[in-house]
């Protein structure tokens, strides 16, 4: 793993570690971090639904087991800040990780719907957005508070948005949020909340610090220590995006046909339908084979295979989604003060021997 931080933990691991995987293995499953790791324990955790409901109620993990059918989602999750380091590359971003292409990852997720348990509480008519809060406090956050964020009611009783107890059929690990996290598929990795300890319906989208002051697009010129509560875009859905695999980035190898592999992903209700390769700066490009849709909230690993000259060069990617929107060429056209979003073209240099 790289590791960004080591507390908060921030890591991710090398392009291999995905290549081949449709689910990736929990070991190397990016880590995403604002505050130290909360121990809990699974017998004493509860989870508490509030707000715009007309029954509160509050859950243990036996509970929510016993009153609810189990589901399983195959879901990719991707971090905002995936791909940050190549927008560093064209202006500095002070104290967010330089994170590479692999803070993305899918894993096969296993627990209740939180439509089920929206259901059971009685949503409020007047209700717009459900809120999560975690259990870890971070210190990130001005003032310092439980990691949480919200997303739109109607996206919170569609039937893949889970409250989950494992991955890849294990229990979660502590540091992917056990007992119980949320997972919002196809929306930016900050939605699924892990640890958490609190749903709340609400008319209005959380006032958590990673809602409305994090997590959100602003233009170029703002300078974010000045930026406050409700500035720029709040993020949400993931934009078409893609990376390379295999071979590593600055990979020296035979001159000759070389196999080339990635990743691409679209997140709302949009799929991948297309990935193109350049081994010429992007004057010409040919379409690569896409592998399985494992399901409609997964990445799709593609496969190609490049001719390698001798010597120093670079070869793109790009990804197109059902909407037919096209990953931007340019970093420098995508840059943030935040560092959010990066899904230019990617880049991927090859030394030929
Ligand atoms: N409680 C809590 N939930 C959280 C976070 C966090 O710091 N605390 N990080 C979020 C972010 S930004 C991402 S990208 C994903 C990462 O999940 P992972 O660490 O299991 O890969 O968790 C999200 N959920
Ligand atoms: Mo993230």
């Amino acid at each position: 793993m790289t590791v960004h931080e080591v507390e908060p933990f921030n890591a991710e691991p090398p392009r291999a570690a995905l290549a081949g995987n449709m689910l990736t293995p929990v070991e190397a499953f990016y880590s995403r971090n604002h505050a130290p790791v909360p121990a809990l324990d699974p017998a004493t955790w509860t989870l508490a639904v509030d707000g715009l409901v007309v029954r509160p109620t509050t859950w243990t993990l036996a509970s929510l087991r016993e009153r609810f059918a189990a589901h399983s989602e195959t879901a990719t999750l991707q971090c905002a800040g995936n791909r940050r380091a190549g927008l560093v590359d064209i202006r500095d971003i002070p104290g967010e990780a330089p994170w590479g292409p692999t803070a993305t990852a899918t894993a096969r997720w296993t627990g209740v719907r939180l439509g089920d348990v929206l259901e059971d509480a009685g949503v409020d008519p007047d209700a717009t957005d459900v809120a999560f809060l975690g259990a870890d406090v971070s210190e990130v956050a001005r003032p310092p508070q439980e990691f949480g964020g919200s997303v739109p009611l109607r996206k919170a009783r569609m039937p893949e948005v889970l409250l989950a107890w494992e991955m890849n059929g294990e229990p979660l690990a502590p540091v992917h949020g056990a007992p119980v996290r949320v997972v919002v598929p196809g929306y930016i990795g900050a939605r699924s909340v892990k640890w958490v300890q609190r749903v709340t319906v609400a008319d209005r989208p959380s006032d958590n610090f990673f809602q409305a002051s994090t997590y959100r697009l602003l233009p170029p010129d703002v300078d974010p220590a000045s930026a406050g509560p409700g500035d720029g875009v709040a993020l949400g859905l993931v934009a078409v995006n893609a990376d390379f695999l295999a071979p590593d980035d600055g990979a020296e190898l035979p001159a000759g046909p070389t196999p080339v592999t990635g990743y691409a992903f679209a997140g709302g209700d949009r799929t991948v339908v297309r990935v193109d390769v350049s081994s010429d700066g992007g004057a010409t490009w040919a379409q690569a084979d896409l592998g399985e849709q494992a399901s409609p909230w997964a990445w799709r690993h593609w496969s190609t295979t490049v001719d390698v000259a001798r010597g120093e060069q670079q070869i793109l990617a790009r990804a197109w989604d059902s909407s037919a929107a096209l990953q931007p060429a340019d970093p420098a056209s995508v840059w943030n003060p935040k560092g959010y979003v990066n899904n230019s073209w990617a880049r991927l240099r090859l030394v030929g021997r």
